[in-house]
């Protein structure tokens, strides 16, 4: 038989980046892209192409794994770009599935760390292929033989067969588009690496003559084209036009044609007739595929092994607005429009789970942490919803009778000034130190264990007490037994005894209890919190109230009340801020917090009910 096809599997690769954050995989992306003259890649110097959405290019982080591709001696190599953060892991959980190898790309000054053992793990329990990328070499704190020590340790004690020892180590300026075999030999561009992608990384196995099969591992949305469903093709081929069935469980949801077949090209979706085996492909023609599905030849409907996933780790509710201001600033936000935009979300954010919540009201979203969540909440406001949230929770779960709640490996990287306040806040929020180790100069690096409850809410503190001089990341450990109390050392809050709009006298009265989160002129509601109070009661203060004004002005003292800046909390920061009894009101405008219950009486009734 003559094939059509362009790329036979042998000179095919496809291999996805994965690393502990910020540890250079976009950047290494680009520099991949740059070189085989992908020309919008050369344009954008400086900025990294495939961190195209507005949030990533804010946050300087990935959040959703993206495909490309790239040519390099006739070899197609298939690349899928991950995110570092540990609450978006769930993107590597399920784009590896599409891979036989995986770059893993390691900062040579900071050496593994946990999220770079976590992803790892999950590639070399899936069989893949691993070359290790010792990045940034060309900083001046870089460390590569403490980089390359830590990373034969970690494969010494993740592997599980011998020949995952049997792994090469590259050398690499991601930032500077170059790559080598060894220290000694200096080169300008990154054919090192692929070189070894060719040598090291198998081409994709399966049976180009049997039955089409492929699992949904990714979805994209074309407006011409509708949905698209992404994945790798496990068996035979896939033309424009074939017969094929939607499997979900094991049971066919639809039969119909094949649209349209593309393949990654740079950054390009291309279009193509045929595609076969081994190949990262995206077809049009099933509107309501989701991930995990298996499309099939219609005469051979098997179904494929579904993506399993870490659970989720935190949850929280997102509720209609039920505040005063509700239908003022959001387009989008009732019970019904909340849960079809959760449900949306569902179908590519394969880590998040949703149910209902206490009223019909109310849905329980469960994710992988709480930047997991915030995202959400933040794509939603952008488009037009808004919602109140309560305080993120660690999920306890029970099993045979015990109550387990996540726990979570967290290094911080500061220096030794901050260890008294860090370590004595940690253990009130139940972290027990496993290493400390110091570098001689001051610098400082501590790991701890501590439940995911201890740590909803320590990042605030950290950036405050570390003063912005160290770096802390948490990884998802295992679930343990239930131990101790985490008692609330937040103090009470100011808050709104009345509706109205605020003005610098009122604010300049709350400002002698505590700090003010708002600026005059700002509109406020009964229950609405306008600051933090010094001690630990809240305290209800009329932040609207003028001054009195007497027959004779005295000169100049009316007007001129000097006012401290308030303290405006980004929505983390709101997040890691609330108490239980408090929300988070989020709209396309504003972020509010605000107590549960607004009304002050209705507040005094249930905290005298709550003392007896
Ligand atoms: N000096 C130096 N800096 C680099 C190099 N590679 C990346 N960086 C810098 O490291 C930072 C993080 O780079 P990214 O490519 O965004 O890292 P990432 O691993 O994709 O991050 P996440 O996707 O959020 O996990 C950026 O400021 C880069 O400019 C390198 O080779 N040398
Ligand atoms: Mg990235």
């Amino acid at each position: 038989m003559v094939s059509l096809l362009k790329n036979a599997p042998d000179n095919l690769r496809n291999i996805a980046i994965i690393a502990h954050v910020d540890h250079g995989k976009t950047t290494l992306v680009d520099a991949m892209l740059k070189q085989t003259g992908d020309s919008r890649a050369t344009q954008n110097l400086g900025e990294l192409i495939m961190d195209n959405n507005p949030l990533e290019r804010e946050r300087g982080i990935t959040i959703l794994s993206k495909n490309t591709s790239v040519n390099y001696k006739n070899t197609k190599i298939n690349i899928i770009d991950t995110p570092g953060h540990a609450d978006f892991s769930g993107e590597v959980e399920r784009v590896i599935n599409m891979t036989d190898g995986c770059l893993l790309v390691i900062d040579a000054a900071d050496g593994p760390m946990p999220q770079t053992r976590y992803v790892l793990k999950k590639a070399l329990e899936k069989g893949l292929r691993p070359i290790v990328v010792i990045n940034k070499i060309d900083s001046p704190n870089a460390r590569i033989e403490f980089a390359v020590e830590g990373v034969n340790d970690l494969f010494l004690d993740l592997a599980t067969e011998p020949e995952q020892l049997d792994f090469p180590i590259l050398y690499a300026s991601a930032r500077d588009g170059y790559s080598q075999n060894d220290l000694l030999t200096k080169t300008t561009d990154m054919n090192a690496l692929f070189d070894a992608i060719l040598n090291f990384v198998p081409a994709p196995s399966g049976d180009l003559e049997a039955p089409f099969q492929m699992l949904v591992t990714s979805l994209a949305y074309d407006n011409h084209l509708g949905q698209i469903a992404i994945g790798r093709i496990s068996r035979g081929q896939l033309a424009r036009g074939d017969l094929v069935s939607q499997l979900r469980f094991g049971e066919v949801l639809k039969t119909d044609k094949t649209a349209h077949v593309f393949t990654f090209e740079g950054l390009e979706r291309i279009e193509i007739d045929v595609a076969g085996v081994g190949e990262i492909v995206a077809m049009s023609g099933f509107d309501h595929v989701a991930i995990g599905d298996t499309l099939t030849d219609s005469e051979y409907p098997d179904t494929l092994p579904p993506i399993i996933l870490d659970e989720p780790t935190v949850r929280m509710t997102f509720g209609v607005n039920s505040s005063p201001f509700t239908g003022l600033e959001g387009s989008l936000g009732t019970s019904r429009e909340i849960r079809a935009r959760l449900e949306k979300e569902l179908q590519t954010n394969v880590s998040l789970k949703i149910h209902d919540g206490e009223s019909a009201d109310e849905f329980v979203v469960s994710g992988r942490g709480e930047l997991h969540l915030a995202i959400l909440i933040e794509t939603m406001r952008r488009e037009g919803y808004e919602l109140e949230v309560s305080k993120p929770q660690a999920i306890i779960k029970l099993v045979d009778g015990v109550n387990l709640e996540p726990y979570e490996t967290l290094l911080i990287d500061t220096r030794e000034d901050f260890i008294g306040i860090l370590t004595e806040n940690l253990s009130s929020r139940l972290a027990e130190m496993t290493n400390m180790e110091a570098d001689g100069q001051g610098n400082i690096l501590m790991t701890f264990e501590i439940p995911t409850r201890g740590l909803i809410g320590f990042n605030s503190f950290f950036a405050k007490a570390s003063k912005g001089q160290g770096v802390m990341s948490s990884v998802f450990d295992e679930f343990k037994p239930l131990v101790g109390a985490i008692t609330d050392s937040r103090s009470g809050v100011l808050v709104a005894s009345q509706p109205g709009v605020c003005v610098p006298y009122g604010i300049s009265n709350a400002q002698g209890r505590g700090q003010t989160f708002i600026d005059p002129g700002q509109p406020v509601y009964e229950g609405m919190i306008v600051g933090s109070n010094s001690r630990q009661d809240d305290i209800d203060i009329n932040i609207c109230k003028e001054k009195k004004l007497t027959n004779v002005r005295a000169a100049g003292s009316d007007d001129a009340v000097r006012l401290t800046p308030p303290l405006l909390m980004s929505l983390e920061e709101s997040l890691d801020y609330i108490s239980i009894d408090e929300l988070v009101e989020i709209t396309p405008k504003k972020i509010r917090l605000r107590k549960k219950v607004l009304p002050l009486i209705e507040r005094r009734k249930l905290a005298r009910s709550s003392r007896f």
